[in-house]
């Protein structure tokens, strides 16, 4: 189906449609499609709309990312459906290592998912999903790692992520970066920066931003040092409980 730029909701259907062609081609959990819902409805309450706290958090995690000896960027099947682009514009600026790390782990999931980053750059460089688990404490599938990438990594960037592993990688010391519209999340909560944003909107963003700040060094401490991601969480937070409703306004906000 072709979805016509002047829908007044093109944005989301073209997020929808590359989800259902995500799990057309083999690369999407079924639970990736459910999972994709609960974002949609954060996202509505949010009124689709990058927040000042979501732009806080991106300026920290590009500048802990700068920062660190040994990013790793883990990638899911709804993350590839959605920003594939992005995360290989990311692993070069930063520069990161991308690792597959899969809840519901299939060999023709994780096979699906390279060849969809294969089609972005064919040099990409891409870790596997892990087939020993590598992470305490966490009991699923997420354990699993890659013993040349997440074990050894200092910072990770887990976007669209299960509360388990992402408490378990904080108790295991590093820092831990995620993507979660629901500022709710046991991932939100436990993690030590969360850009509480779509990731459509926030990888962008996030590249552009550790581009930035590699122009401008000087500017990294600060952002690190103010960023107080409880703080963060309740703006997110507060902006839900305090969202004003009307008829009339909720037209301008959800076009
Ligand atoms: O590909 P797999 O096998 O690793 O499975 C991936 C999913 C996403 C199915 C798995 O990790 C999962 O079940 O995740 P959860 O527990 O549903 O958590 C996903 C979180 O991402 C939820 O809090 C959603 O609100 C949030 N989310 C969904 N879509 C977006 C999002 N956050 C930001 N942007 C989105 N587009």
């Amino acid at each position: 189906m072709d979805i016509s730029k002047n829908h007044p909701r093109y944005a989301s259907l073209v997020s929808r449609k590359k989800i259902v062609d995500a799990f057309e081609s083999g690369m999407l959990a079924k639970a990736g499609l459910i999972a994709h819902g609960r974002g949609e409805t954060f996202d509505y309450l949010f009124c689709e709309k990058t927040h000042d706290f979501a732009i806080d958090a991106i300026r920290a995690a590009a500048s802990a990312l700068l920062l660190a000896k040994n990013p790793v960027i883990s990638v899911n099947g709804n993350v590839t459906a959605l920003v594939c682009d992005e995360v290989v514009a990311l692993s070069k600026e930063v520069p990161a290592t991308i690792e597959i790390n899969l809840f519901y782990w299939t060999r023709e999931r994780e096979d699906a998912i390279r060849l969809a980053f294969c089609g972005i750059d064919p040099k990409v460089k891409l870790l596997g999903n892990g087939t020993k688990p590598k992470i305490k404490g966490t009991c699923s599938n997420r354990a699993k790692a890659n013993s040349k990438g997440i074990p050894n990594a200092d910072v990770v960037l887990i976007p669209l992520e299960d509360g388990d592993r992402a408490n378990a990688l904080v108790n295991a010391g590093k820092k831990t970066i995620t993507v979660d519209l629901n500022p709710f999340s046991r991932t939100a909560i436990a993690s030590d920066i969360t850009i509480v944003d779509n990731i459509v909107r926030a990888f962008p963003l996030l590249v552009r931003e550790v581009a930035r700040l590699k122009e401008t060094p000087s500017l990294i401490p600060d952002a690190l040092v103010k960023f107080d991601n409880k703080a963060n969480l309740r703006k997110a937070a507060n902006y839900l409980k305090n969202r004003p409703y009307s008829f009339e306004e909720e037209l301008i906000c959800i076009r």
